[in-house]
C-alpha cells in the first residue's frame, strides 16, 4: 500500500509594535495623542485601585482578591476595543478590565466583599469566573447567538495560560471554528499558572498555535505593550464583526505579584526572573514612549493618581457602607427564572438562617474563605 505524502504549511503571525524602552519597532495602530494619554490613565488608574485593593484586602475588609498588576496593557488594551454592545467574559484575573470597561469600583470590590449585587447592573459582562477556563464556551454560545440573530456584537473572552489546557478551551474553538463565530480567545499568558510554569503547562511551542487545529487564527502579540494589544485586537474585532470568524490571540504579559492575596509567590519563582519581567512592564514602557513625544510630565502623573486615589477612598467606603444583601439577592441574578435546584437551595439557606435575627448575610461571613 501506498501512501502519498501531503504538506500543509501553517502560520502563526506575531505583533510588536513598541520595545520595553518605548521606542517604535513595529507600526502604530491609529491613535490620537489624546487617545494615547487616556490609555495611559487609564492603566495607572487600574493599578491604583489594584495597590488599594490589596491593601485593604490585608486588613481584611475585602475576601481573597486577585491582583492584575503587569497585567494591565492587556486589561485595558483588550476592552479598549470592544463597543459597548460587545460581550465580555472576565475571569477572576480581569478586574483591571472591568474598570476599563466602565464598571464602577465600587460595584467590583462589593464582588470581591462577597455580594453578589456588584454584578446586578454590569451591562453586558458576564460575571467574573472563578473556575479556570469553563467560559470559553460561554463566548462561543453568545458569539453563536449574536449569528442566529443577525447582529454584528463579539464576544470577548479573557483567561490565562494554564486555562488553554482545559477542555473546554478546545470544545470553544472547535465551536468557533465550524460556525465561524466572531468571538475573541484573548489568551493573557503571564507565563505561570499559580506554580505551575508556562513550559510545564504546555509542549507545544506557541499557545496560539492550538488555534490552528480548529480551522481558527493564532497570532502571538506583546501583552505588556499597549499598542500591540490594541493592534491585535482591533484586527480581530474587525474581522469577527464582518463575519470572518474567531481569532485565538496570545498576549505574552507577565504576573508581577502573587497570585493571590493566598499565594507567596517567592516559594516557586526565582527573583531574577521576576526583574526581568520588571524591565519590560507596561506602563513605564508607554511612559518612556510619551515622554519622547511630550505627552508625559510629573504633573499629568499626578494629577491621575490623586484622581484614582480619590475615587478608591470613596468607592471602598460606599462598598462598605451599604446595607447587607438580602438571601434572596444571592439567587436572584443567575437565570432569568431561578431554577427549582436554586430554590431548594434558597430554602435551605433560609433554614439555617432561621435562629439568626437578621436574614441577611453580614460583613463576617462576607471574608471567610480562601482562594486557591
Ligand atoms: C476548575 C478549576 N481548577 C482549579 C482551580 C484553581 N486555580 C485557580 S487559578 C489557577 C491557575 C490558573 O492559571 P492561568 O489560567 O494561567 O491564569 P492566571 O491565574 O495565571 O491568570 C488554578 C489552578 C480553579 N479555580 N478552577
Ligand atoms: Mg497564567
Amino acid at each position: 500500500m501506498s501512501s502519498e505524502q501531503k504538506e500543509f504549511n501553517f502560520s502563526v503571525n506575531t505583533i510588536s509594535v513598541m520595545d520595553e524602552n518605548g521606542k517604535i519597532v513595529g507600526e502604530l495602530p491609529k491613535l490620537t495623542n489624546d487617545e494615547i494619554k487616556e490609555l495611559y490613565k487609564k492603566m495607572l488608574t487600574i493599578r491604583v485601585y489594584d495597590e488599594k485593593t490589596m491593601k485593604i484586602q490585608r486588613q481584611g475588609r475585602v475576601g481573597p482578591y486577585i491582583s492584575y498588576t503587569g497585567q494591565e496593557a492587556c486589561q485595558v488594551g483588550i476592552v479598549f476595543t470592544m463597543r459597548k454592545d460587545d460581550w465580555f467574559f472576565p475571569t477572576y484575573r480581569d478586574s483591571g478590565a472591568l474598570y476599563a470597561r466602565g464598571m464602577p469600583l465600587k460595584d467590583v470590590l462589593l464582588y470581591w466583599m462577597g455580594d453578589a449585587r456588584g454584578f446586578k447592573n454590569s451591562e453586558n459582562n458576564f460575571p467574573i469566573c472563578i473556575p479556570v477556563g469553563t467560559h470559553p464556551p460561554h463566548a462561543a454560545g453568545a458569539a453563536f447567538a449574536a449569528k442566529i440573530k443577525g447582529k454584528d456584537y463579539v464576544s470577548v473572552a479573557t483567561f490565562g495560560d494554564g486555562a488553554t489546557s482545559r477542555g473546554d478551551f478546545y470544545e470553544a474553538m472547535n465551536f468557533a471554528g465550524v460556525f465561524k463565530l466572531p468571538v475573541i480567545f484573548a489568551v493573557q499568558n503571564n507565563q505561570w499558572a499559580i506554580s505551575v510554569p508556562r513550559n510545564k503547562q504546555t509542549a507545544s511551542q506557541t499557545i496560539a498555535q492550538k488555534a490552528i487545529a480548529a480551522g481558527i487564527e493564532g497570532i502571538v502579540a506583546d501583552g505588556n505593550d499597549i499598542f500591540s494589544v490594541v493592534k491585535a485586537m482591533r484586527y480581530a474585532i474587525e474581522k469577527a464583526r464582518s463575519g470572518k470568524g474567531a481569532t485565538v490571540i496570545e498576549f505574552m504579559t507577565y504576573r508581577l505579584g502573587d497570585h493571590s492575596s493566598a499565594d507567596d509567590q517567592k516559594k516557586y519563582r526565582d527573583p531574577v526572573e521576576v526583574e526581568m519581567w520588571k524591565k519590560k512592564e507596561p506602563i513605564e514602557r508607554l511612559k518612556k514612549f510619551m515622554l519622547a513625544k511630550g505627552l508625559w510630565n510629573e504633573k499629568f502623573e499626578q494629577d491621575i493618581i490623586a484622581e484614582a486615589t480619590q475615587t478608591a477612598e470613596k468607592a471602598v467606603a460606599d462598598a462598605e457602607n451599604i446595607p447587607s444583601q438580602k438571601l434572596d439577592e444571592l439567587f436572584e441574578n443567575i437565570f432569568s427564572e431561578m431554577t427549582p435546584n436554586l430554590k431548594e437551595e434558597l430554602e435551605e439557606l433560609k433554614e439555617s438562617y432561621k435562629d439568626r435575627s437578621t436574614e441577611s448575610t453580614n460583613k463576617v461571613e462576607k471574608i471567610e474563605g480562601s482562594f486557591p
